[in-house]
């Protein structure tokens, strides 16, 4: 059961003046960066608010590590802006193939590692309305982590 609006992914070309537009503007402060090699992105994950089912709702700011990522090739046609929406579960596998069932593109197999060392999947956009979709399952200490 998706039960949280999980993160927002903004794709910038510059992720620490991107960084410093949320801070200066909104007060939002830095949770976790990381560089993820395998999606071609540097990030940063402001926190927005914790949620009910004991996770937490975020900002995702994505620098693309190369120019051939798939947020590099995004950001060349489309520019800086929203990326993608990601939904929490509890249970990425058996929500992902639930989506499947009812003939939703999911874009990998198996989950794949994202922030924090949670564990996600993406659904095709062309099958959601135009918007890339990502099902996250959180690490269990990501709570705890500053
Ligand atoms: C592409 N399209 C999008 C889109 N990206 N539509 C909405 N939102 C997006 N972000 C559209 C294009 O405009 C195009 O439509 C069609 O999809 C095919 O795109 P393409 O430019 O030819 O690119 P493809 O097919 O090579 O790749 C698209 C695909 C790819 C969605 C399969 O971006 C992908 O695998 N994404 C999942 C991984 C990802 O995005 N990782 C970065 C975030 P037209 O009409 O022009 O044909 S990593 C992350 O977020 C992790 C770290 C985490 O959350 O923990």
């Amino acid at each position: 059961m998706l039960t949280r609006i999980d993160h927002i992914g903004i794709a910038c070309r510059n992720l620490d003046e991107t960084v410093e537009f949320y801070r200066a503007t909104y007060g939002f402060e830095v949770f976790h960066t990381e560089v993820n090699e395998e999606q071609g992105v540097r990030e940063a994950m402001l926190k927005i608010n914790e949620t009910s089912d004991g996770g937490a709702s975020y900002l995702q700011l994505l620098e693309p590590t190369r120019e051939d990522s798939t947020v590099g090739k995004w950001l060349a046609k489309n520019g800086e802006g929203v990326h993608h929406i990601a939904f929490g579960t509890a249970d990425v596998d058996g929500d992902a193939a639930a989506v499947r069932d009812k003939g939703v593109r999911v874009l990998y197999d198996q989950p794949r590692i994202g922030s924090m060392g949670s564990r996600i999947t993406f659904l095709h956009p062309k099958d959601c309305h135009g918007v890339l979709t990502e099902l996250v399952t959180s690490a269990p200490a990501e709570q705890t982590e500053h």
